[in-house]
């Protein structure tokens, strides 16, 4: 099935009002390249500004409660983020997982409250360092991703994030062959557990992506786009990745 490259910006705790610029400037390059989906998960203050000041521009959030509402201090809800403006958010990255440690199933009921709200979900999965080293990463992502994984998985508003724990933000990206390999195994994986939806489902690749080593990763197999940090901060760092999908 032919998929649509999707490429994610995650501007993580990073950005201001003085950012609009540059999201101007990365909508810019996303009306250059049509065929291409482009999209930003933004720190939750920026939604809305960013939603009115570049509507073409789909905003996401990075991360959301699992319930629609109640005393949850310091959280936001599904609803919250879609009222700001978000179309999306990523649920599941490995700096929350890590930090405030997320389990699978929370992970899944996150992407269930977006579904619910009519909202796309970027789902991440990735294994540690000592996983790959010790020749288990393949068993531990599509575990990771069976435990995730919500009801009613569809690419119509799902998409899954590899991004290899020991990749992130440090430079260091996997061979070509390992992220198709890890693809490979995912989509199969997803077969199992959805069956033929699992055709529509785009698996993008995360971790260290720049414009330098975007062609490879993107054109390995399987790989329907990325979800970039660093080099989505700026227009003129990821005009390239977008250029590249
Ligand atoms: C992985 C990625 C974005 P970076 O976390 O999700 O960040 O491209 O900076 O490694």
């Amino acid at each position: 099935m032919a998929r649509r490259k999707l490429i994610a910006g995650n501007w993580k705790m990073n950005g201001g009002r003085n950012s609009i610029s540059e999201l101007r400037g990365i909508a810019e390059a996303a009306r250059a390249h049509v065929a291409v989906d482009v999209a930003i998960a933004l720190p939750a203050t920026l939604i809305g500004l960013a939603a009115e000041q570049v509507p073409e521009l789909p905003i996401g959030a990075q991360d959301v409660h699992a319930v629609d509402k109640g005393p949850h201090t310091g959280c936001i809800s599904a609803g919250m983020i879609r009222e700001a403006g978000a179309r999306f958010s990523i649920v599941g990255h490995s700096e929350r997982r890590c930090d405030q440690h997320e389990t699978d199933a929370e992970v899944r009921a996150k992407a269930e409250a977006l579904h619910r709200c009519g909202l796309g979900a970027i789902l991440c999965v990735g294994e540690q360092l000592a996983d790959r080293d010790a020749g288990r990463a393949e068993a531990v992502v599509t575990e990771q991703l069976a435990g995730s994984l919500p009801a009613d998985a569809s690419g119509e508003w799902l998409s899954i994030a590899y991004e290899p724990i020991w990749a992130i933000g440090t430079g260091r990206t996997p061979t070509v062959e390992d992220v198709a390999a890890m693809h490979g195994a995912i989509r199969a994986r997803l077969h199992e557990l959805i069956g033929d939806a699992a055709d529509g489902v785009r698996l993008l690749y995360g971790g260290s992506v720049t414009g330098d080593n975007a062609g490879e990763l993107l054109a390995a197999g399987d790989v329907d786009g990325a979800l970039v940090g660093g080099a989505s901060l700026t227009a003129a760092k990821f005009a390239p990745i977008i250029a590249a999908g």
